[in-house]
């Protein structure tokens, strides 16, 4: 297979990148790194513990305090990140392989987050060095004026759904804001993320401006949400560790950002163009196989399109081809690791036992050349109630649970049934109602007959315990930046 040709040799423990170099962790142990479509060992990667954390830590704070970093200049600092850019696009085939090997996804959704991350390099290149300043008009003779400064020591925490693009997105800003980074990826995915730090070393930093710790989310992750070294930690992952990241930074009273989980509602009326929501109920929720934050995991469908809608949705989803990433015409791969395709599976036979209709699929996928690997069958379940745990819980498998209505209240009310509050969309071709629901919507990131189209210029993030801030965009570059304001006395003469 070609894309196995990226891989490490087995023989080779990756390294950690702390101060400006590669290190084994201090207690020498290391982890194996699973192909999911097959279960083969595709890497060995050192292990890191709390303390290897905190030597990134203390790497990350001298670089801003003391070595200059806090006063780098913008412009500086944007030709680092379009370095950085142009080195990674020259190598998309490369890393857009290891994230399939790694985390199971098809080559071609991999593709897309490669170039995305390319992306956004080169936008927060751009906007860093661009105003960003204000003065306001006040009595007295003072000159009021608000600058903004680098937040300062930044913890990151990766999960394992987009191992390279949900790092990039919080490796970009807070380089560009002028942050010190200590960077942390899933336990399961680091391979791509350590192929980027070589970039990163390419395209030389001072040393302890970008780190890369490798470890479990209890010792090092955590290392990172409590170390009063620690000035903010951004956290991408489920909503329940995202509870304990909180709590753990409470006691330093860091800034927090969380990306967190959700059930999003997918709502389609009976007027709405008939294709495109079937194409887009069934990309909502099995794209990167149901494992995407902002998943559309419960179809809200008017009553009087069930009979019409559902048949066509089940025939199409019974016709994805699921397989191997690494296959071009796999339109699905596996799941993340055999304990999640169990918690999945297991979410399937709650369902089953709740009374929920099982209308397609439901069960492992044992075929030749995916019996070793973590596949499940595009799922659908229908005569669900709001109750039921498939409709409450976030399954992140691909897993569809359908709702259904009969008013635009009942559909409001059905759609924010939930501690979640991600994403949502509407389908209809009444403009009025379009804009009147989703405006209902308590939710961050929604779309209008479309599901999962995502910029990298737009916010990202969510209402309710969704999360807290928001990632992307001029938004996400300002939750790296502090407030400060600065009053000018201009009585004062000259002496
Ligand atoms: O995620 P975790 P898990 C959801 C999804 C999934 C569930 C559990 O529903 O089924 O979470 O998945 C680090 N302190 N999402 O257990 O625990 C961990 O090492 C600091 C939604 O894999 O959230 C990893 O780097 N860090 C989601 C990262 O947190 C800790 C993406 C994510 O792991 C930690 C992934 C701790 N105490 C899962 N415990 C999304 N929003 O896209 C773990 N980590």
């Amino acid at each position: 297979m070609q894309a196995k040709s990226y891989l490490t040799a087995l023989d080779t423990v990756q390294k950690m990148y702390i101060d400006g170099q590669w290190v084994e962790s201090s207690n020498g142990e290391t982890r194996s790194v699973i192909n999911p479509a097959n279960g083969e060992v595709i890497g060995i990667v050192t292990e890191g513990g709390r303390e290897d954390a905190q030597a990134a830590i203390r790497a990350a704070r001298r670089a801003f305090d003391k070595d200059g970093w806090q006063e780098s200049k913008a412009r500086d600092r944007a030709a680092l990140l379009y370095k950085i850019a142009d080195l990674l696009e020259a190598r998309i085939e490369e890393f857009a392989s290891l994230d399939t090997l790694n985390n199971g996804k098809p080559l071609r959704e991999s593709r897309y987050d490669v170039t995305d991350s390319v992306n956004q390099f080169r936008y927060y290149a751009g906007l860093c060095t661009k105003p960003h300043g204000v003065t306001y008009d006040v009595p007295d003779q003072i000159q009021a004026m608000v600058v903004r400064e680098p937040i300062g020591v930044v913890g990151q925490i990766i999960p394992w759904n987009y191992p390279l693009v949900m790092a990039t997105q919080k490796i970009a800003p807070a380089i560009a804001a002028g942050c010190t980074v200590v960077i942390k990826p899933a336990e399961q995915t680091p391979l791509s993320l350590i192929r980027l730090f070589e970039i990163i070393d390419e395209a030389g930093f001072p040393p302890g401006v970008v780190n890369l710790v490798l470890g479990a989310g209890e010792t090092v992750g955590a290392e990172l949400a409590e170390s009063p070294l620690v000035d903010k930690v951004a956290f991408t992952g489920g909503t329940d560790t995202g509870i304990k990241i909180m709590k753990a930074a409470a006691d330093t009273i860091k800034k927090v950002g969380l990306e967190l989980g959700g059930k999003s509602p997918n709502i389609v009326f009976a007027d709405a163009d008939f294709e495109t929501a079937v194409d887009y109920a069934l990309f909502a929720i099995f794209a990167n196989q149901g494992e995407v934050c902002s998943a559309g995991s419960r179809l809200l469908l008017e009553e009087s399109l069930f009979d019409r809608f559902v048949p066509e949705l089940v025939k199409r989803a019974n016709h994805i081809k699921v397989g191997p990433g690494t296959d071009e015409e796999s339109e699905m791969g596996p799941l993340i690791t055999e304990e999640h395709m169990n918690r999945v599976l297991s979410y399937i036979e709650e369902g089953k036992k709740e009374g929920a209709a099982l209308l397609c699929g439901g069960y492992r996928l044992t075929e030749e050349g995916m019996d070793q690997g973590f596949f499940v069958a595009p799922t659908i379940f229908s005569g669900t109630t709001p109750e039921m745990k498939i409709v409450q819980e976030e399954i992140f498998g691909p897993v569809l649970v359908i709702q259904t209505f009969k008013t635009e209240e009942e559909a409001i009310a059905l759609a924010n049934g939930t501690r979640y509050g991600l994403a949502g969309a509407v389908f209809t071709t009444d403009v009025a109602k379009a804009h009147r629901v989703i405006r209902k919507l308590r939710a961050g990131i929604t779309w209008i007959n479309t599901y999962h189209p995502t910029f990298n210029e737009a916010p990202w993030g969510g209402y309710k315990q969704s999360g807290i801030g928001r990632e992307l965009g001029t938004f996400g570059f300002e939750e790296y930046l502090e407030i400060k304001q600065i009053n000018v006395n201009l009585n004062v003469e000259p002496s």
